[in-house]
């Protein structure tokens, strides 16, 4: 039995346990956890590729059952409500197996609407997931309320034994991705190219991956979440910047790698962020607090900004004037799991009370404190974006920056370095590094 399968009962023994805190939080007595429809497009006939509730798979490792229900009595055995339909079009959802469907009382339905005889609803049953109008009349107390939700979104971000198991099977999977990517971009192929060699080497589609992977030649990595592919190859290639990633059960990883074409001063630059980085990731541990090192991140970019002779002032002014945040605009990370930017980031305690971001730093997607099995990304970045650098340049402190300089970097676009790290009470887990050495 691998890893995963081992580690699942006692992961499902957990999320009851926080399922069950929820509910009695909120003061229901049972849960109807929906998977989520189809979403069909406009005057067509198609639908968009199905995306799951991230509150499903939580649950079991199920990303296609559309239709379907998780339906949970604390004190009973969980109960998942299958819609596997007899259809000719599209193959129906397969039969339930694999490590989980023991630890499931499972109820196949035919049809959407035979749902509500098989979902064991009681007098308090709560709805979570996307609401549609045809379940007003199926008995739910209540949908989606806050008070359910904030508890879940709190402890989710603490991971399962289980859960790091998934996710450091998707680090596998992205390193051999980024590895075949890294020959494509050497080997003088277009983002389109690139973008195809990923996606072959992983084994996912690009709809299978958690979020649509960014492959940015040359001034591209300067636009941070860059969205096509081009089919043309540029004339001349300076830089390559990645940022894609597999997800293995519905648990996403999140990775970004920045090359240079040739050894040269840009290729220094990565050298020098990936040291800064690397020490940034080894702080993720229990007890440390997140906005803090995002702060500290913009001592790191200053110091490169003055050492590489881009901005000509001492480090703790080019933070101090906010130049940092021309080069460096968005967070140090994010948590990860369910999702890739997943939620809960700025939880105080389980009731939903917010930690606020630290003033000048709006994009910062984590202000918590870390504890133990936290998986959060630790993602510096450095970048010439042009709409920035010409505010910075019509702004009080654009006289402290060798523009000459600025400039000749412009065709790089940027450089991003992204690890999934799992905070401990000792030395932190890097899940991404340990993948690049294993594959
Ligand atoms: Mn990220």
């Amino acid at each position: 039995m691998n890893r995963v399968a081992q580690t699942y009962p006692e992961h499902l023994e957990t999320v009851k346990k926080r399922f069950g805190m929820a509910l009695a939080a909120a003061g229901f007595d049972a849960i109807a956890i929906f998977a989520g429809s189809l979403q069909g497009l406009f005057l067509d006939d198609q639908d968009y590729p199905f995306r799951v509730n991230p509150h499903f798979k939580n649950w079991l490792p199920l990303l296609q059952a559309h239709d379907s229900f998780v339906a949970y009595v604390p004190g009973q055995k969980p109960v998942l409500v299958y819609y596997q339909p007899d259809d000719y079009w599209c193959l129906p959802p397969a039969p339930p197996s694999g490590f989980w469907v023991e630890h499931f009382d499972i109820r196949i339905i035919k049809r959407p609407e035979d749902a509500p005889g098989a979902l064991p609803v009681t007098r308090r049953c709560v709805f979570l997931g996307e609401w549609q109008e045809r379940f007003k009349n199926w008995g739910f107390a209540d949908v989606n309320p806050e008070a359910l939700i904030n508890p879940l979104h709190y402890t989710r971000a603490a991971k399962t034994e289980y859960e790091l198991e998934c996710m450091r099977e998707a680090s596998a999977l992205s390193a051999r991705g980024h590895r075949a990517a890294e020959q494509a971009f050497r080997a003088g192929a277009s983002e389109f190219e690139i973008h195809t060699a990923f996606c072959a080497a992983c084994g996912q589609t690009d709809n299978e991956l958690p979020y649509g992977a960014i492959i940015a030649l040359n001034e591209h990595a300067a636009t941070l979440h860059y969205q096509y592919w081009n089919r043309d190859k540029p004339a001349r290639r300076h830089s390559f910047l990645i940022d894609a990633a597999a997800q293995v059960n519905g648990y996403a990883a999140d990775v970004t790698r920045s090359y240079s074409a040739a050894g040269d001063e840009f290729q220094e630059l990565i050298d020098a962020l990936d040291k800064e980085q690397q020490l940034l990731a080894r702080k993720v541990r229990a007890e440390t607090d997140f906005k803090a090192l995002h702060l500290e991140t913009h001592q790191a970019i200053a110091r490169l900004l003055r050492d590489f002779e881009f901005v000509r002032l001492p480090p703790e002014d080019i933070v101090a004037h906010g130049i940092s945040s021309t080069f460096l605009p968005h967070g140090l990370g994010h948590l990860l799991g369910l999702q890739v930017h997943d939620v809960g980031g700025f939880m105080a305690s389980p009731r939903g009370d917010l930690i606020p971001k630290p003033e000048g730093h709006p994009y910062l997607r984590n202000t918590r404190v870390l504890k133990e099995n936290f998986v959060t990304t630790i993602e510096p970045g450095l970048y010439f974006i042009p709409s920035l650098l010409d505010k910075l340049k019509a702004g009080a402190h654009g006289r402290n920056v060798n523009w000459s300089k600025v400039e000749e970097f412009h065709k790089y676009g940027g450089i991003r370095i992204e690890d999934n790290v799992v905070a401990k009470n000792g030395s932190p887990e890097n899940l991404t590094r340990d993948a690049f050495k294993l594959n």
